[in-house]
């Protein structure tokens, strides 16, 4: 019997043998002529094998312990490649590498194979997927419910400089290797139709909801495999499909395209990822989305409990539900809805479950992403939440009535129903009244939450509002992508850092010493090359690793003002230029990101930064010492060879506009020094690393309030600044662009006439500031490189075992497997 807590046995030549007989029996190749991708597939597969075992070993422990679990709701994982990361997990990556090898490959050619499942937009779904990694690393009894999208975020390509996509078919011809099917944990769903009462035999009376439609759900697990542990815990994603594959009668009378005309509708519901980030479209199919996430997993829930020999009235002692923002919502009527009208219980009783079950993360403050839903649509969709929620609004009303009587101004504010034209209801508000716990994802954050969206929730739950700032996992963005910077932080302070990231600490004793500073930044160096070497044969640039390579990698948004990093870099092409006198260390700067399809502005961005790629990567006057990449196609698996190679981070949000960020923990974690905004978890990184290893500037929530109050005028800026009005004309002069395009004119017109929203032009100047700071420190790299160590050291705390030690000690109440 092997020991728990310990690493995965393996025995080579039976592992070797598995491969093989995967390779001809699942795929059908010929061990002498397949294909790289076919041996990825058959190694994730012999290893999925092992997992899949451990997850069945690991749900019997759950149901033997009895004891609470939580369920992460989130319509997004973005969990980016799997076989690499759950190498390490298994803690086998030395083994299998040595199997692979004896096969005659190399591992790291398989691995890149993989194509990463980009079920998610951004932040909010690499949290989701960094908080699974950290739940099974700790062993707390969890599970992901998520969808099993067909196509995820789409891929991004440039065509002459614009943005481009195409579907991403992440799962291929061959099927993903690490997802298993548990069709005995299929459900239905119902939508649409009516509702009507009856009278039961004891003289009660109910509701019933009659659906006009019925979705079936196939359940698909994913293995989330515990660090060094042997726990696995199932991220489940739902499917959607009819229940029949076909109408046979419409069918037999040649009627091919209505045969199949319910089976096309089911298949749309998880067809694709939709690719808004932070802005609400309203579309009919993403609530369709929403509701049958949610379904599927509240009914999965209660059979595990039933099955686990419980009443339903414990559910709330077993069961926890996180909602990763406000997308899973309906499923708190949802709940109510199984309970009232299928478990027949009271609305008391219902309700004194629902309200211990369901905590809330709000991930933004952005007016654009605060989800609402047509009263109407609901109605017609749902029509029994609906009712559900208007009785959840009016117990609502009657609370804020007895703590402020008379006052319909509170009323209008609290209500979950806007009133309007067309009402409204507001999904924020729908969770406030119906969780035990709210919180924010960083310290600022969780206090706007309070001071600015929801001041009288506060009033009225007290201490229901908390914050938890968010984490990043260790195993993937230290140990994984940056093997040689993890091997020699395991020399110096041991092997257990990656389960304990606060131990980093004890490197900040080294910051000082000339041979770790040498090694360290040789590091550092040979992750640029690593980089370097990526860009030259994908993108056909040519980079000095010499150079400052300053990262700017994260969604496209006005808010998170990839164009204040535009608007330096044309003032440094600007002085170049026109200023003899003016001398800078060369830059490289590196930027990836995807703009929403519909998103205008940041799509303009997006071209406009290509345009000056391609104009200041070729000038000769500038002596190689300007250079900017936009690397197409921003994924995890990018991220993992970007951010090593990174010496800045751009973190440069509005204040008060991103609610934590975690490029940022990355990107420090990893050696690169932030220049930010006080904003969102910039704040706590500051903290944690010391003013003189950090290049905060602009202007501070507060600041940016006053000056919004008083009335902000771009133009005052524009007129009194020379290097920003240069830097502005440049944008209008057709320097970099030939064809006329708008793009250059529409950025220009935005920060000029538009108003510049995002405070551009307001903190153009001690941006720059900042950034000549950088330049003359980076000159002296004995200062820099203690200061990149000291960054790795001091970073610790946005581990995301802390972030989910936090959940479980302040809102899940959870205790970790019995070893
Ligand atoms: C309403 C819908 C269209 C929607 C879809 C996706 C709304 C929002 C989002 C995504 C939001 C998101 O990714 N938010 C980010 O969450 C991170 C994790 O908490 C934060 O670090 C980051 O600041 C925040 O922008």
């Amino acid at each position: 019997m092997k020991k728990r807590g310990q690493t995965q046995q393996f025995d080579k030549a039976s592992f070797k043998a598995s491969v093989k007989k995967h390779l001809v029996t699942t795929y059908a190749q010929n061990i002498e002529t397949a294909s790289d991708k076919h041996w990825y597939l058959a190694v994730g597969k012999a290893l999925a094998e092992i997992s899949t075992g451990n997850l069945l070993e690991t749900e019997k422990r759950i149901a033997n312990a009895q004891t609470r679990s939580v369920n992460y709701f989130s319509l997004e994982f973005l969990i980016g490649r799997l076989t690499g990361n759950n190498l390490i997990s298994l803690g086998l990556y030395e083994q299998i590498s040595e199997a692979v090898t004896e096969l005659g490959f190399q591992l790291t050619d398989l691995l890149e194979q993989e194509r990463d499942p980009a079920l998610g937009n951004g932040g909010l779904g690499r949290l989701a997927a960094c908080f699974m990694d950290s739940l099974a690393a700790q062993e707390f009894p969890s599970v992901g419910y998520g969808l099993h999208y067909q196509y995820g975020l789409f891929q991004q390509s440039f065509l002459n400089g614009h943005q481009i996509e195409f579907p991403d078919a992440w799962r291929e011809a061959e099927g993903y290797p690490w997802e298993v099917q548990r069709p005995e944990l299929n459900q239905f769903v119902g939508l649409y139709g009516d509702v009507s009462s009856y009278t039961d035999d004891e003289g009660q009376q109910h509701r019933r909801w009659n659906p006009a439609v019925t979705l079936q759900g196939i359940a698909w697990d994913l293995p989330i495999i515990g660090y060094q542990n042997q726990s696995v815990f199932p991220l489940r994603l739902w499917e959607c499909r009819a229940p029949v594959p076909f109408n046979l009668a419409k069918f037999n009378d040649g009627d091919y395209v209505g045969a199949q005309q319910t089976q096309i509708a089911a298949g749309n519901v998880t067809k694709i990822l939709y690719p808004n980030d932070n802005h609400d479209q309203g579309k009919v199919l993403r609530l369709t989305q929403q509701y049958f996430h949610c379904a599927c997993s509240i009914a999965d829930i209660i059979c595990r409990h039933l099955k686990n020999g419980h009443e339903i009235n414990s559910l709330s002692k077993f069961e926890a539900i996180q909602l990763n923002d406000t997308h899973p919502t309906i499923a708190i009527p949802e709940l109510m809805r199984v309970l009232l009208d299928d478990h027949q219980l009271s609305w008391d009783d219902a309700w004194a479950i629902v309200s211990k079950i369901f905590a809330y993360t709000n991930h933004t403050l952005l007016p654009e992403a605060l989800e609402t839903w047509s009263e109407a649509l609901i109605g017609e969709l749902l029509p029994r939440h609906l009712e559900i929620i208007f009785e959840i609004n009016h117990r609502l009303m009657v609370q804020v009535e007895a703590k402020w009587p008379g006052n319909n101004e509170i009323k209008r504010k609290l209500s979950i129903i806007a009133e309007g034209q067309s009402r409204m209801v507001r999904m924020a508000n729908l969770c406030v009244a119906s969780t035990y716990a709210v919180n924010g994802v960083a310290a600022l954050h969780s206090e706007l939450v309070k001071r600015d969206l929801f001041p009288e929730f506060d009033e009225l739950f007290p201490g229901r509002l908390q914050n938890v700032t968010n984490g990043i996992t260790p195993r993937r963005w230290l140990k994984y992508c940056n093997p040689q910077l993890s091997a020699l932080i395991s020399e110096k302070i041991g092997t257990e850092w990656p389960a304990h990231l606060e131990q980093l600490e004890a490197i900040a004793q080294f910051a000082t010493n000339t041979q770790f500073q040498q090694r360290f930044a040789e590091i550092k160096k040979q992750n640029k090359q690593r980089f370097a070497d990526w860009v030259a044969e994908n993108l056909d640039i040519e980079l000095d690793t010499n150079a400052i390579f300053d990262v700017q990698i994260k969604r496209l948004h006005e808010y998170k003002r990839q164009h204040l990093n535009l608007l330096h870099i044309l003032s440094l092409y600007h002085r170049l230029l026109n200023d003899p006198t003016f001398d800078m260390h060369p830059r490289v700067f590196i930027f990836a990101a995807k703009a929403a399809p519909g998103y205008a502005l940041a799509k303009d961005i997006i071209y406009a930064i290509n345009k000056v790629a391609d104009k200041v990567n070729n000038d000769p006057r500038l002596n190689g010492k300007l250079k900017v990449v936009f690397v197409p196609d921003y994924r995890v698996s990018l991220a993992e060879i970007i951010i090593p190679a990174a010496d800045v981070s751009e973190q440069i949000s509005t204040a008060g506009k991103e609610a934590s960020g975690t490029g940022n923990m990355k990107l420090a974690l990893n050696g690169a020094l932030t220049i930010g905004t006080m904003d969102g978890a910039n704040v706590e990184i500051r903290e944690e690393v010391g003013d003189d290893n950090i290049f905060i500037f602009g202007l501070l929530v507060d600041d940016v309030e006053k000056l919004k109050s008083e009335g902000y005028n771009p133009h005052t800026y524009y007129e009194q600044d020379s290097l920003l009005k240069a830097s502005i004309d440049l944008l209008d002069n057709n320097e970099f662009d030939a064809t006329d395009c708008a793009a250059f004119s529409n950025i220009r017109h935005n920060l000029l006439e538009g108003g510049d929203p995002y405070l551009v032009l307001a903190d153009f100047a001690d941006y720059v500031n900042a950034h000549n700071c950088i330049d003359a420190e980076y000159r002296d790299q004995t200062q820099w490189v203690k200061k990149t160590i000291l960054n790795t050291a001091l970073v610790g705390k946005f581990s995301s075992d802390r972030s989910i030690r936090d959940y479980v000690n302040n809102i899940w109440h959870l205790t970790a497997l019995p070893k």
